[in-house]
């Protein structure tokens, strides 16, 4: 792969060793090349010159040290102030003093992977009480650690599920409860399953729902690309992958969910459904986990059937293994947040050594919706996934991340 030179402003990034420091959305670093077919719409919609909505952040540095590879939010300690939550600790907000969960081990950004995925915070045993969930290693447990409730020690661990697969396996609220469930691989039967959350304080199973037939699509321990979003708009939410997607019925709980073949594209992380292109169809966006690319795949309609045509929105950096769908700029449309997981294959990847940048996509939807890049960060980037989420009840989203660089929170400033 061609290595693409960017020119980042340095008086922003030449502090990095500090504890806080602020950042600035920058313009669009126009493309140097553009990937197979000509340059991305974002790159055509730049040339033109297009106005540019400035949301600014202030970096918050947690920590320097690979501790996970995934985040979580939440009021851990009951004080009313949001808590990051990542691998072996919390961090207590304001000043984000870090507590240990459970003992804490050694990770190397350069020779492996942490033991903490995908990460979730909701009260599990229903004692008022934020609780921690981590999805571990690709085909591994996943546990939930119990809230000590203000007493000192290690929090107590309880088991999910011991084989959950696919990299964007995740939390939803599938059956519409309240409560958040587990969608993942049931990777020991290679099946789509859901696991609904415990309902009881004293229930601790966490009963599982396949989707899908045995020994299917998407369940694999490294399997990427899922998400979740309604592809048929009858008001259910179904499940996607990168091969098509399956229909949930009117009861989630129901085996054997219908699947619909569709071609949406290489390698994924999150997957979302949205009408990018306002035409009444559902359209689907997916991000390269390892290699490059960040795309819309236009479903389209046409004699006997539906076919679906992959467009490139950027090209611009590698390793977008989290990919989080949210309206930044409160225009009503949804934005994208995503970034490169910096070494994410220990530097195996295409584009492990450039800047592991954080950006943000405003939206413009129409017939031929584009994307505004804009970048915020260039020394931190994504994990497995990134938290998108008003940490501060400011009513301004602002943006969690931890990954081989360390653990980062980024609040949105308010002029
Ligand atoms: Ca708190
Ligand atoms: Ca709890
Ligand atoms: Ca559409
Ligand atoms: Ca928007």
């Amino acid at each position: 792969m061609k290595k693409r030179t960017a020119h980042f402003p340095s008086e922003a990034f030449n502090k990095i060793g500090q504890r806080i420091i602020k950042t600035l959305a920058y313009a669009w670093l126009f493309p140097a090349f553009c990937l197979n077919t000509g340059c991305s719409t974002v790159a055509k919609n730049a040339a033109k010159g297009g106005a540019v909505k400035q949301i600014t952040f202030t970096k918050e540095v947690l920590s320097e040290e690979f501790i996970a590879e995934g985040v979580a939010v939440g009021d851990v300690n009951k004080d009313g102030l949001v808590d990051v939550l990542a691998g072996a600790y919390w961090f207590q907000a304001p000043g984000w003093v870090p507590h240990e969960i459970m003992k804490p081990e050694k990770f190397f950004f350069d020779k492996g992977y942490s033991d903490a995925f995908i990460s979730q915070t909701m009260d599990v045993n229903l004692d008022g009480w934020t609780d921690f969930l981590r999805i571990g290693f690709p085909g591994k447990e996943a546990f939930w650690f119990e809230n000590p409730k203000g007493e000192s020690g290690y929090w107590k661990k309880h088991l999910i599920h011991d084989a959950v697969g696919n990299e964007s396996a995740g939390f939803f609220d599938i059956d519409k409860d309240g409560r958040l469930d587990l969608l993942g691989g049931n990777s020991s039967k290679k099946q789509m399953t859901w696991f609904k959350a415990p309902s009881s304080p004293n229930d601790s199973e966490w009963q599982a729902f396949p989707i899908s037939g045995e020994a299917d699509l998407g369940a694999e321990p490294f399997s990427h690309g899922l998400g979740m979003g309604d592809m048929n708009g009858d008001g259910r939410q179904d499940v996607i992958i990168t091969k098509g997607w399956w229909e949930a019925p009117p009861d989630v709980r129901q085996p054997g969910w219908v699947f619909h073949e569709a071609n949406l594209g290489q390698a994924a992380a999150q997957m979302y459904a949205y009408d990018f292109d306002a035409d009444g169809d559902q359209d689907v966006i997916s991000s390269s986990a390892h290699g490059l690319g960040i795309w819309w795949h236009e479903q389209v309609a046409e004699q006997g059937g539906r076919r679906w045509v992959t467009h490139l929105i950027s090209d611009a950096f590698t390793q977008t293994h989290g990919l989080a769908l949210t309206d930044m700029d409160k225009d009503g449309f949804p934005d994208l947040v995503t970034g490169m997981r910096y070494f994410a294959h220990m530097g195996h990847d295409p584009g492990e050594l450039n800047p592991p940048v954080l950006y943000w996509f405003g939206l413009k939807p129409g017939p031929k919706p584009t994307w505004v890049p804009h970048l915020i960060d260039n020394a931190s980037g994504v994990g497995v996934d990134v938290v998108v989420k008003d940490i501060t009840s400011d009513g301004l989203k602002d943006i969690i991340v931890a990954n081989k660089k360390g653990v980062f929170v980024f609040k949105q400033n308010a002029d």
